[in-house]
């Protein structure tokens, strides 16, 4: 038995199915998860001390690659001071102050300690701001496991074929209206059989859960057209994107795409949403999330207000230190225009590959997200990623694994790039998927 082997027979007595999180055991791909004893730059070490060029970042958060020096020695200078004080610390403000220069419509933010939280409290806070109850989110779509976002969700719900999960009361699936992605009719039409008891519409602005699907042009804009009209809020989940797709999130690249760079904020309002979840790289590995936008809104959350949202750990000084280590990074390198150019070799690599096999395959991707569908057909919501061959994606992770490379274990997640991806790891990464989709 390899070291790995035993620690997951260990780890099956105890944890269900062996891991913390679902999407981490293999189930949809087979075989059983490897155990990562430590990871730096762009490459995972086994605890069989097997190297793996790593596509998983730790689901979006290393996007400067695993224990970058400078995040590292952000972390330990600020555990000399202590691991967590329970009051005000001033890398809480510095944080608060780093997310609302990047994100212009994020005038107020409040931490917390996972996407889940962030997500979870945004509704909350838009229900109590709008005094109704409905929200609307999208098929497909996965903005962590809290009751209400847990139906038709993607990542490993829609892995595991549990998209509606066992334990949500009828009660509460009921004020959750799931839409078709990409589909400005049905969204317009759920708006007009629920006239004004929509809080909300919660939507992954770029979709990074069932595996990486792009929103048509001008569908974000009608989402926010429609909520407008209608007094709904429209929430970004920017958990996956914030920070990974442009320093701005994917309102960033809405506004450069308007023709406004580094505009005030009044002048791309076509596309800002009224809240934007965020999480992953702000934490920069370590525990985070957070909820921002509108200060009109953000002020009817405790202590100000009547909406109650807490942590015992939110805010903590060595998450802060890392996430604000993390941002000052991409403010420094600009890293987006480097990241788009490995995602496109990547893309293009896999492309040449399975046209010279004739095998179809879809390879959405911008910046430093990506997948891959075995499909003839554009992927640009559930159903269409769904068409997709889930067993010869399996094939191909393994493929890939037993050479060194490791992508998501799900045919619905998206991949990551890091810069430390740059050189030896992409070239060596596009050869690896090349003789991959050669060997199908
Ligand atoms: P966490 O609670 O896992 O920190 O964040 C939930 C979440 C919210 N919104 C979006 C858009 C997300 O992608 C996530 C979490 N992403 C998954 C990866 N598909 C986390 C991996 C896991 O569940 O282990």
């Amino acid at each position: 038995m390899t070291n790995s082997d035993q620690l997951f027979a260990r780890a099956l007595q105890l944890i269900p199915g062996g891991v913390n999180s679902p999407v981490r055991a293999f189930r949809s791909v087979g075989g059983a998860p490897f155990f990562v004893k430590s990871a730096r730059g762009a490459t995972l070490t086994t605890a069989d001390d097997r190297e793996l060029i790593d596509f998983v970042c730790t689901w979006g958060p290393a996007i400067h690659g695993h224990n970058h020096p400078r995040i590292k020695a952000a972390i330990a200078a600020a555990l000399e001071h202590g691991t967590s004080f329970g009051t005000p610390n001033p890398y809480e403000v510095e944080m608060a102050e780093l997310i609302t220069r990047f994100v212009p419509s994020i005038q107020k933010v409040r931490m917390t300690n996972s996407g889940t939280e962030a997500t979870m409290s945004a509704i909350r806070l838009a229900r109590g701001f709008t005094r109704r109850d409905k929200i609307i989110k999208f098929s497909g779509c996965y903005h962590g496991h809290s009751d209400s976002l847990l139906i038709k969700a993607g990542s490993g719900a829609l892995t595991h074929g549990h998209p509606d999960s066992a334990g949500i009361p009828a009660a509460f699936a009921q004020e959750t209206v799931v839409l078709p992605y990409n589909n400005c009719a049905a969204v317009d039409a759920a708006f007009l059989a629920n006239i004004g008891q929509i809080a909300c519409v919660i939507v992954e602005p770029y979709c990074g859960n069932i595996g990486f699907i792009m929103p048509d042009a001008g569908y974000l804009q009608h989402l926010r057209t429609v909520t407008a009209q209608h007094g709904a809020l429209l929430i970004f989940d920017e958990v996956m994107t914030g920070f990974r797709l442009h320093k701005a999130g994917v309102q960033g690249l809405l506004a450069e795409e308007a023709g406004y760079h580094h505009a005030p904020v009044l002048k791309f309002q076509s596309t800002l949403p009224d809240l934007t979840c965020l999480g992953k790289i702000i934490g920069g590995g370590l525990p985070v999330g957070a909820f921002g936008g509108r200060a009109d809104i953000m002020d009817c959350l405790a202590p100000l207000g009547p909406v109650y949202q807490a942590g015992t750990l939110s805010g903590n000084p060595l998450a802060m230190a890392a996430g604000i280590a993390a941002l000052k990074l991409l403010d420094e390198e600009d890293p987006y225009a480097r990241l788009d150019t490995l995602g496109r070799k990547l893309r293009n690599a896999l492309l040449a590959a399975a046209k010279a096999k004739g095998l179809p395959l879809q390879v959405p991707q911008r910046g430093a997200m990506l997948s891959a569908f075995f499909t003839p057909n554009p992927v640009r919501d559930c159903d269409t990623a769904l068409a997709g061959d889930a067993k010869l994606f399996a094939k191909f992770f393994h493929a890939c694994l037993a050479k060194g490379v490791y992508l998501p274990p799900s045919a619905y997640e998206s991949w990551f790039l890091s810069t430390a991806h740059e050189g030896a790891a992409i070239d060596r990464a596009c050869e690896v998927m090349t003789e991959a989709i050669g060997s199908l």
